[in-house]
């Protein structure tokens, strides 16, 4: 396998000034011919070779400037097609045959559900047509499609439609242009027997733009809250970053079988389906607020991507940080913003952290890849978004606004790099930013210990701060990070203090109120704050300022007037989640030392009142009482026992549910009120307490519980508490749940996106024999081994949420992968070198299992054919 290097970049040989593509789509073979006018590149005057990229064609003939080039005058193996001797400028016409029906790695042009569609980032095009598939090259596309009319009624491209018409034998054909110039991996084309909805949007300069959201007849009832998110987006860009859409069409196409969420292509985003249909009845709160991030994720790249984009796929968090920031500000403006900074939190904490620590880990520009796919990761996405923030809280909204302002200003229309997006922000606000370079080309969680020195003789109290970051494979030896860290000092009455560093004059520290962000660029440093009158408790990295870790000496009871008295909203979620973290590993070492291990009841009331706060919203209440996950606990130790923590994470939960039962049953009864299901944060709210409470009373084993699931199962109005009832029965060893399993199953048989819940809730099971459950269900009728969604909710959530079974001492959650992923492997390695991921943490766990996955990943390593994709993941995991 080769390895691609970042430091090797080279501008290509030509650049593509147009490209004129004609797709002849048939059931047994598919002919594309393609017509591109090359011109040298400027920086390369000497260049007189040409290699298109092409793979898994049948390449039928060349022409140069209209000649027909015999074999001896080209070469073509698996990856290229090369000429030489070539003028400055010339027209190549290649034909080619490709067999999408065959297709089954969903990359490239393929078949889901009867329609043809592409997926062409990272470099699909390539197995379409032989061209330049790289960002850096970037042309003007014209596409001509001809299909069977009866079968192929829509046909549809980038831009806009600017011809169509009838052909002999019951064919048809369109032809789209696309005025604006784009690189290879934003095209897309869509053919089949579909259904669209449409409206309509108002740009702020006053032009009109049709909005279309293309699917089966069937599934149109169910597209209304992808398009009013549409709608919500295209406004929310233009009042915050001022940018407007820029053609005349934008359309959505839902396809059931998709690598990934969804993709940008220039006017014609191509979703997985099950970021598109909601309905009250089939679609969780939880998958309404992901449609409307990722409506919005994929129409902000239109200019954070599109307009602007990545000059080599190093750069890809250039666009992948920057439009995930955006996506989080607009739910953030649309919904409760602490909520989403915590949930994004969580989520950073538990999948990029973990990245971080695994042989995976990688900088948010990562300088060398085997297979690029594999690089579209938490760290690139998320990581690459926190980065992003830091600009913002550096420069403030309005300096952030400049700096994007420049960025487009400058970059429009061109293939960019990371530096380019920091010099923009840099310029525009005269700040000096080249420390944030650090966070470009460093792996690994930075670590910031915390201690307070506070001089009662002279009133003053001091921060001390201790940067460090952790070996990754890239570094040994790291540079300081760039680390904003927002803070405030808590007084014993529970009030912030007015805070001023030592040095300010008393007006200089104005206007800084209570809180601060102190800019951290050294390994070591202080700041101390004068005027303060009494000892106080730090309230540390508020809103998480950075992606770090901090350490901080807290007590219990510091932690619990944390959670009642820190007046930021996310520090007394913070709170809540390191008191539990910090009693949960205080007892698994209790456990080792055979120490009976319990809770106290102050610990038990901290979280009772947290529950009990009718002052604090029920989101926020919902979040501080959902507790760190089980594999944020093994995250935390050295050779982590999965079922210690199984056990411990457990035994601490159904105590604070046995000790807040009545508050508990209360707030349960208080919101059981089956209002009305609107889609608004407050009744999302709501649900979300209410289903928290339902969790933790279905850790107590009573019957009573058990019928109290049941009925709200079978009540519900909507799917969010349909399925937390049945996720609580589905954990729960009581004739309740198989009941409400084969009602589920009845219930929504005929709905594949429903049933992946089914899956995956079955496949989440911590009960015992969940291995063999999740094995007879891939024989489901419902199940597809060829469809991500359907491998994604039974094997992913087996392998990727169900530590204590997945890690079954015996190995065989390991064996079950292993042999999953090889087979998986032959017909789709990007799911597959997903898949295989959990494996390459086994250094993280104790001895005998760690020997198994080990062991494990060997085999895979050894396996014939095994793709580039699984291979890199599994090689990094042995290295
Ligand atoms: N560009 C791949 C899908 C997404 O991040 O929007
Ligand atoms: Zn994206």
């Amino acid at each position: 396998a080769q390895v691609i290097r970042l430091e090797e970049y080279q501008v290509p040989f030509y650049l593509a000034e147009s490209l004129s593509l004609n797709i002849d789509l048939a059931d047994d073979s598919t002919v594309v011919t393609s017509t591109a006018k090359y011109t040298r590149h400027p920086k390369q005057p000497t260049a007189t070779t040409l290699a298109l990229h092409g793979e898994l064609q049948e390449l039928l003939s060349v022409k140069l400037d209209g000649k027909l080039l015999s074999e001896g005058e080209y070469t073509v193996d698996d990856e290229f097609l090369s000429l030489s001797n070539l003028p400055e400028s010339f027209k190549l016409e290649v034909s080619s045959r490709i067999y999408p029906e065959k297709n089954t790695s969903l990359e490239g042009l393929y078949q889901s559900g009867g329609k043809y569609c592409t997926q062409c980032e990272a470099e699909g095009f390539r197995k379409i047509t032989y061209f330049l598939d790289r960002p850096d090259v970037m042309t003007i596309f014209t596409t001509r499609i001809t299909a069977d009319k009866a079968s192929y009624p829509v046909l549809l491209s980038n831009g806009n439609c600017v011809e169509k018409g009838d052909l002999e034998n019951g064919r048809h054909f369109a032809v789209w242009h696309d005025p604006f110039i784009k690189p290879a991996y934003l095209f897309a084309l869509v053919a089949g027997n579909l259904e669209h909805v449409s409206d309509e949007f108002t740009t702020m300069s006053g032009r009109k733009v049709a909005l279309e959201i293309y699917t089966e007849a069937h599934n149109i009832p169910f597209c209304g809250y992808a398009m009013e998110s549409l709608i919500r987006a295209m406004k929310w860009d233009e009042e915050r970053f001022g940018l407007e859409y820029d053609l005349d069409i934008y359309m959505i196409v839902a396809v059931d079988d998709f690598n990934m969420g969804a993709m940008e292509n220039k006017g014609l985003n191509v979703f997985n389906s099950k970021l598109v249909f909601a309905s009250p009845e089939t679609a969780t709160d939880i998958d309404y607020i992901n449609i409307e991030a990722v409506i919005g994720h994929e129409y902000f790249h239109n200019w954070t991507g599109n307009r602007v984009t990545c000059r080599d796929w190093f750069q890809l968090s250039l666009k992948e940080g920057l439009t995930v920031f955006r996506d989080q500000e607009f739910t953030a403006d649309l919904h409760s913003r602490p909520v989403k900074r915590i949930e994004d939190v969580r989520m950073l904490r538990t999948h990029q952290f973990a990245e971080d620590a695994s042989p995976m880990a990688h900088p948010i520009r990562p300088s060398s890849f085997i297979e690029i796919n594999n690089f579209y990761t938490v760290t690139v996405y998320e990581k690459g978004a926190e980065v992003v923030r830091l600009y913002n809280s550096l420069l403030g909204q309005d300096g952030f606004r400049k700096g994007m302002d420049l960025y487009f200003e400058r970059h429009d229309g061109q293939a960019v790099t990371t530096e380019d997006f920091l010099a923009a922000m840099s310029d525009a606000n005269g700040a000096d930013l080249s420390q944030m370079e650090m966070w470009y080309n460093q792996a690994g969680t930075p670590e910031v210990a915390v201690t307070m020195d506070y001089d009662a003789a002279n009133k003053t109290c001091t921060l001390n701060f201790a940067q460090s970051c952790p070996d990754t494979p890239e570094s040994n030896d790291k540079a300081p990070f760039l680390i904003p860290f927002k803070l405030a000092l808590i007084n014993l009455a529970g009030e912030e203090i007015a805070l001023q560093i030592e040095g300010e004059t008393a007006d200089q520290a104005d206007g800084h109120d209570t809180e601060r962000v102190i800019n951290i660029t050294d390994a070591t440093q202080s700041v101390t704050f004068v005027n303060v009158a009494e000892k106080p408790l730090p309230s540390l990295l508020r809103d998480f300022s950075a992606p770090v870790k901090y350490s901080y000496d807290y007590s219990t009871e510091d932690y619990i007037f944390l959670m009642q008295h820190d007046s930021d909203d996310f520090n007394r979620w913070e709170a809540s989640q390191r008191l539990a973290q910090q009693l949960i590993l205080q007892m698994l070492d209790e456990r080792e030392c055979g120490v009976a291990i319990g809770v106290s009841p102050e610990v038990v009331d901290a979280y009772q009142q947290v529950l009990d706060n009718a002052d604090l919203d029920p989101a926020l209440r919902a979040e501080a009482l959902s507790l760190p996950g089980e594999s944020d606990i093994a995250g935390l130790v050295a050779k982590a026992d999965p079922e210690a923590i199984h056990e411990v994470r457990k035994f601490f939960m159904t105590t604070l549910a046995n000790g807040m039962r009545l508050s508990l049953d209360a707030q349960y009864d208080a919101l059981n009120t089956n209002e009305d299901y609107t889609v608004d944060a407050a009744s999302i709210g709501r649900r979300s307490l209410k289903n928290t409470c339902l969790a933790y009373l279905s850790l107590i084993d009573d019957e009573m519980i058990h019928q109290q699931c049941l009925a709200q199962f079978e009540n519900a109005n909507n799917m969010t508490d349909r399925l937390a009832a049945l996720s609580a029965l589905a954990d729960t060893d009581c004739p309740e749940r198989e009941q409400a399993l084969k009602a589920f199953e009845v219930q929504f048989n005929d709905n594949p996106l429903v049933m992946d819940k089914w899956f995956a809730i079955q496949a989440a099971s911590t009960l015992p024999g969940t291995l063999e459950q999740v094995k007879a269900l891939q024989t489901h009728p419902a199940y597809d081994a060829n469809n991500p969604n359907k491998i994604r909710s039974l094997i992913g959530r087996f392998a990727m949420a169900n530590l204590v079974n997945f890690h079954a001492a015996d190995g065989s959650g390991y064996e079950f992968l292993t042999d999953f992923v090889i087979d998986l492997d032959t017909r789709n390695p990007q799911v597959a070198s997903r898949m295989i991921r959990p494996l390459i943490k086994w250094r993280q766990i104790e001895t005998q299992r760690s020997a198994l996955m080990k062991a494990c990943l060997e085999r895979v390593h050894k396996t014939d054919g095994i793709s580039n994709d699984v291979f890199e993941i599994v090689d990094k995991g042995l290295a």
